[in-house]
């Protein structure tokens, strides 16, 4: 893949509505879109999911440019990539860092993709035409507005919907909901917001018919969650606990989770991505894909993954219009009766708003090669 250049530029973009978990309150989105433009003059378009604050990970917008560009671009500069399964493995000697990588790495499957005149779904090996989507709820300042969110996503059509618990806001508000929605798909998600000493509050939450529970326990644990799972019937999804597919592994044989939440940044790209999907899909274990509050470009990476055929949950990639008042890709992401439509143009399948990217955008460098 004969790259020429490539582009950092950092956007801010304002969320409609501020979004809120355990572990605090996003309103503004500061983001890198990576840019790989090869001698031929195509451009491939990769996001970084990283969060201004270190809260979700260790990750920041900030140490994705350090790593970025004092190592990952550097490594890219001095090595050929024949195939964007070769990244990986070059990014191997950085340790972790796994959002910045995955940043530069889908760019170059996006670029690798329209050089191959296929989309990035046929890239990596996915087939569904359409995929099922489910939507992800931040805390509400109160129950009644927590129902009535929901009642408009399970109106609109969303597949299954994901509730944000913390300590103070979870069985109670479960149960209203479950009264509510007694037939409606819902699962809940803690940002690893308990410990241990919990369990005997978490195992209420078997009564309610939970699809799953996500992260329960600490972002690093997975000796904790195998023994919560021992005691609990819901079975545990595990999302800020998994980078590779080591942990997968790992997680596996420990009964760690039964489910694996599937985030492209966290696990370091779609390589990676692939490989955890492969082994679950093979080892009996459902995965899904989740969401950072995406822009259009890392949802339409998340929307590729996803035609993978061991996808077999929704996803957390809800519609463009959820997030963002204006998209930087056109056509927008749209959902319609909980599905999207897998776009079949090459690479990510959705051209730049180059008016967005222009008005959203901060800053920007570029690295010659
Ligand atoms: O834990 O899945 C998470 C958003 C920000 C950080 C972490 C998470 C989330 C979500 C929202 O649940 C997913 C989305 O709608 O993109
Ligand atoms: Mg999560």
């Amino acid at each position: 893949i004969p790259i020429k250049q490539i582009k950092l530029r950092k956007l801010n973009m304002r969320l409609k509505d501020p979004f809120t978990t355990s572990f605090g309150t996003m309103e503004d989105k500061e983001f890198y879109i990576t840019e790989a433009i090869d001698t031929h003059g195509n451009s491939g378009f990769g996001e970084s999911v990283a969060f201004t604050s270190p809260w979700y990970s260790e990750e920041t917008v900030k140490t994705n440019l350090h790593v970025m560009e004092d190592f990952l671009i550097k490594i890219l500069q001095e090595n050929n990539i024949n195939h964007p399964d070769d990244v990986s493995k070059l990014f191997e000697p950085i340790k972790r860092n796994n959002m910045a990588k995955a940043a530069l790495e889908g760019a170059i499957w996006d670029l690798y993709a329209k050089g191959e005149n296929i989309s990035l779904a046929t890239a990596l090996g996915g087939e569904k035409k359409e995929i099922d989507v489910g939507i992800s709820i931040g805390i509400q300042p109160t129950v009644k507005d927590l129902l009535h969110t929901i009642g408009d996503y399970v109106h609109a059509g969303y597949k299954r919907i994901k509730i944000k618990i913390k300590p103070g806001w979870d069985v109670d508000v479960l149960r209203a909901v479950r009264e509510q929605f007694p037939d409606t798909p819902i699962m809940a998600d803690a940002n690893s917001a308990y410990t241990l000493a919990d369990i005997s509050h978490l195992q209420q939450l078997d009564d309610l018919n939970l699809t799953m529970i996500e992260q329960p326990l600490a972002h690093d644990d997975i000796v904790d969650h195998a023994k919560l799972q021992a005691v609990m019937a819901t079975p545990i999804c595990l999302d800020e606990s998994i980078h590779s597919l080591e942990d997968t592994k790992k997680a596996i044989q420990l009964g760690s989770c039964k489910i694996i939440n599937i985030k492209i940044g966290r696990v370091g790209g779609l390589t990676e991505a692939k490989r955890i999907h492969d082994y679950c899909l093979e080892n009996g274990i459902d995965v899904w894909c989740g969401g950072m509050l995406e822009a259009g470009v890392g949802r339409a990476h998340n929307i590729a993954l996803t035609t993978l055929s061991g996808f077999t949950l929704p996803g957390d990639t809800a519609g463009s219009a959820r997030y963002w008042e204006k998209d930087i890709i056109k056509p927008e992401v749209t959902v319609e009766n909980g599905l999207i439509t897998v776009p079949n143009k090459p690479g990510i399948g959705y051209e730049m708003d180059e008016d967005a990217l222009e008005a959203f955008t901060v800053s920007e460098k570029i690295f010659d090669f």
